[in-house]
């Protein structure tokens, strides 16, 4: 084989390597995962991207998390443990995120955080069918191609009022041109304490690219008449990039054939 057609599937292979599909798509949900605890580092195979066996490899979000009174109306970031993923360069909120709970609500488990409450970050949904963006996520270097957003809801009191019918998320590249976005219906068994997770996947995304949550008021006013939506975590996972060993994997067997010219 001649080094020149070596060299065009090299860079044929480079390319299928390298030529990220933009897409966000819904892959999948736990739901009710066992009542009034949940353990993030085991059995959460669904979502978890990376493999590892635990949500939120990456980065997460935990409201209220080791809060065990209730305290309502703080600030989001003043209830809330954190990582934030290392290629997410900045994070933004709707002004009208607050964070509450603490009444026993679902107690779970994170392998970097510990054991802690569950807690909600809370929104004004205004009227039935009204979607509002919680959560803005501006990517930075090394964002890896494939990312799992696991979004945890339905983990507190009041089931069919805590519980959005419908979670979005939306991809938007450098020039706020929509790469894709998906709705999921989330919820409407209203269990009391029982959390669920929905998983999107965004792939294609690079550096200024951005990742929005958004949830939509279903119109279930329930107890107290209340029209707050809440999401009680985000967790992010990620497929781990093209391994550099591909590449030279490339680069020596291109070196073997030119020497068995
Ligand atoms: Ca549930
Ligand atoms: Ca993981």
């Amino acid at each position: 084989m001649k080094l020149k057609s070596i060299t065009t599937i090299a860079a044929a292979t480079f390319a299928l390597i390298y030529t990220a599909q933009a897409a966000t798509s819904y892959t999948g949900a736990v739901t009710n995962t066992g009542g009034s605890t949940y353990d993030y580092t085991t059995g959460a195979t669904t979502g978890d991207a990376d493999g590892d066996g635990a949500l939120g490899t990456d980065g997460y979000y935990f409201a209220q998390f080791g809060g065990t009174t209730g305290v309502n109306g703080l600030a989001w970031d003043n209830n809330m443990v954190s990582s934030t993923p290392g290629y997410v360069s900045s994070v933004t909120q709707n002004a009208g995120v607050s964070s509450a709970g603490g009444w026993g609500y679902d107690t779970v488990t994170n392998s970097a955080a510990g054991t802690g409450q569950l807690g909600v970050f809370e929104l004004e949904g205004g009227a039935a069918g009204n979607e509002v963006q919680f959560f803005e996520f501006t990517l930075g270097a090394s964002t890896p191609d494939t990312i799992s957003i696991g979004l945890t809801v339905d983990g507190s009191d009041l089931g069919g009022v805590f519980t959005p019918t419908d979670l979005r998320v939306d991809h938007l590249n450098s020039a706020n041109v929509s790469q894709g976005d998906v709705s999921q219906a989330a919820g409407g068994e209203g269990t009391f304490e029982s959390a669920d997770h929905y998983f999107f996947n965004v792939t294609g995304a690079v550096a200024g690219d951005k990742i929005r949550i958004y949830a939509t008021n279903n119109g279930d006013t329930g107890t107290g008449s209340r029209t707050q939506l809440h999401i009680n975590a985000i967790t992010f996972d990620s497929v781990p990039e093209p391994s550099s060993t591909a590449l030279l994997g490339l680069g020596g067997l291109a070196l073997i054939l030119r020497r068995r010219k």
